[in-house]
């Protein structure tokens, strides 16, 4: 069949740094779709709306000259109601062309999104066996219930079928479908080359933090990729594409330390001219394995440290202490690893007391980079929202009327009875003004800007995340 996949404009709705920094990075989940289908031998196109900043009528006519006889379109939950609208426009342009939703909205909201009639079938999660199986179906006008991790409309109910088992071998799905788009058209603010790509070599994250959604992820079993397999995309990238620098999206690239390991040593072996980032967390470090990492190419990694209170590290269940913190930060200081933190600001149990002591913490690591995010009650399948709407902080059905329709807040800040979001938010911008405005963290930043259009960024960010109205992520 021909099919098109479709990653909507979103823009609009980002957070407000997301939209002040404008990085536009590939879109990997439909790519790995597309590279799924494709094995199956279906014939596949990708559309970045937001790459290309196309208006919904350019997007309407780019898709009605492919003629596609399936489209699938990705969306998460803040961006549910922009990709609805993309849909609805496809709809009355191409009325016969049964429309896929799939992403990590799916995941979280199958049902309700179903009654929005623009879109006749969903995968919930992860999508490289459903689609597939879901597309044969559609062609050959088979029955539905057999297909598992789907949810469709039949004699106007909405069925939705068992979960589909998340898949075991990693190295066993192809890569994605890097010769559907024009990886040269992306940018990243944080990127060291222009000749950027962005990989995931493993799904998945063991641990329980607070705020965190499995159903919105990839679960909480880690599978992870071979190293031969992560070697053997980096090379396919490297030797085609001429890629320069990887960006790991893994939630926890360092699970697996042998695993890290041997990525390493082989990419050691192959002398590439290859830079690369990761993200991690600082319990799962150690002073060998970053100085391997180094060695390797890695030059930065981040860390999701979140508090600077030991008790609120604990409520919320990061499991990691700020020993492990101080550690990892100087080990990566040692072997010239860039640090880049995240702190969360306004989590259960705050006080202006213990934001202090984040602030205070950020400012004695002293990362190359970090940000301070009030805490958003973020979407209905985590503890921190079950927290809030049990103490009435937020509303149970939050989330349901977003996904109708609601004209709600996608970012809804949490706010208790002990601390406002107008005070988290406050405290937000003065960490990012204590943080970013230190002479000494200026002088270092002008003396790594390459050249004038990097520090001009640099200023442009800094100056806009002081006088952003309101920080919501
Ligand atoms: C990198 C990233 C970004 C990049 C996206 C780059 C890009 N062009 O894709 C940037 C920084 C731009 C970004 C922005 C946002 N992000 Co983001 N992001 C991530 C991150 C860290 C990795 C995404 C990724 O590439 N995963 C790897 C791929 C393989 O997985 P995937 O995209 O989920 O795709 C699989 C399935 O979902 C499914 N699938 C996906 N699309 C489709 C389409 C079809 C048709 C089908 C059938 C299946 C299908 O199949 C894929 C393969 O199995 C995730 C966290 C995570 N670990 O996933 C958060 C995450 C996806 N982001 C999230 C959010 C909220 C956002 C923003 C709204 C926030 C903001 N800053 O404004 C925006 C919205 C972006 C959008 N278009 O919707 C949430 C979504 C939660 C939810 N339930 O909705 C996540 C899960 C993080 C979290 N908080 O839990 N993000
Ligand atoms: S470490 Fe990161 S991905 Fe894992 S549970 Fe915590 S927040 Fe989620």
């Amino acid at each position: 069949m021909k099919i098109l996949l479709i990653y909507p404009r979103y823009r609009e709705v980002a957070t407000s740094i997301s939209r002040i920094l404008e990085n536009k990075t590939p879109p990997l989940g439909l790519l790995y779709i597309a590279a799924a289908l494709r094995e199956r031998g279906h014939s596949v196109g990708v559309i970045d709306a937001e790459e290309k900043n196309l208006s919904l009528v350019e997007l309407g006519a780019t898709c009605k000259s492919y003629q596609p006889q399936v489209i699938g379109v990705s969306t998460t939950t803040p961006t549910f109601k922009k990709a609805r609208e993309t849909a609805r426009y496809l709809k009355n342009l191409l009325p016969k062309t049964p429309i896929i939703f799939g992403g990590p909205h799916m995941a979280s909201f199958p049902q309700i999104s179903l009654e929005f009639e623009e879109i006749d079938y969903g995968v919930v999660g992860e999508g490289e066996i459903t689609i597939c199986e879901l597309v044969d179906a559609i062609e050959n006008n088979q029955d539905l219930n057999q297909i598992k991790g789907i949810v469709f409309r039949k004699n106007n109910q909405i069925i939705q079928t068992p979960p589909r088992e998340m898949i075991k071998n990693l190295d066993e799905i192809p890569f994605p479908a890097w010769d559907l788009i024009n990886i040269r058209n992306y940018r990243y603010i944080m990127s060291k080359r222009k000749a950027f790509a962005t990989m995931i070599s493993s799904r998945g994250c063991p641990y329980n933090c607070l705020w965190c959604d499995p159903e919105g992820r990839f679960g909480k079993i880690f599978r992870a990729r071979s190293a031969d397999n992560i070697i053997r995309e980096i090379e396919l990238l490297y030797s085609q594409y001429n890629i320069k620098e990887i960006l790991f999206y893994d939630d926890t690239f360092t699970v697996d330390r042998q695993r890290i390991v041997e990525f390493c040593n082989k990419l050691i072996n192959k002398k590439w001219d290859l830079i690369w980032e990761c993200r991690t967390r600082v319990n799962l470090v150690d002073e060998e394995l970053i100085k391997l990492m180094a060695k390797a190419g890695c030059y930065r990694i981040r860390f999701g440290i979140e508090s600077g209170n030991e008790n609120v590290l604990k409520f919320v269940r990061k499991g990691i202490t700020k020993e492990q913190a101080k550690n990892a930060i100087q080990w990566c200081k040692k072997y010239k690893i860039e640090v880049f933190t995240y702190f969360m600001l306004g989590l259960p149990t705050e006080t202006e007391e213990t934001m202090k002591e984040t602030i205070q913490f950020a400012l004695e690591l002293n990362p190359e980079y970090t940000t301070f995010s009030p805490t958003i009650a973020f979407n209905k399948g985590n503890d921190l929202f079950r927290w809030a709407a049990e103490r009435g902080y937020i509303a149970k059905d939050y989330w349901e009327k977003f996904v109708r329709g609601e004209n709600l807040n996608p970012y809804p800040l949490l706010e208790t009875d002990k601390l406002k979001k107008e005070v988290v938010q406050r405290y937000s911008k003065i960490a990012y003004k204590k943080f970013y405005f230190r002479i000494k963290y200026i002088l270092k930043a002008i003396k790594k800007c390459k050249n004038p259009i990097e520090l001009k960024k640099y200023l442009f960010l800094g100056i806009s995340l002081i006088f952003l109205k309101e920080i919501n992520g």
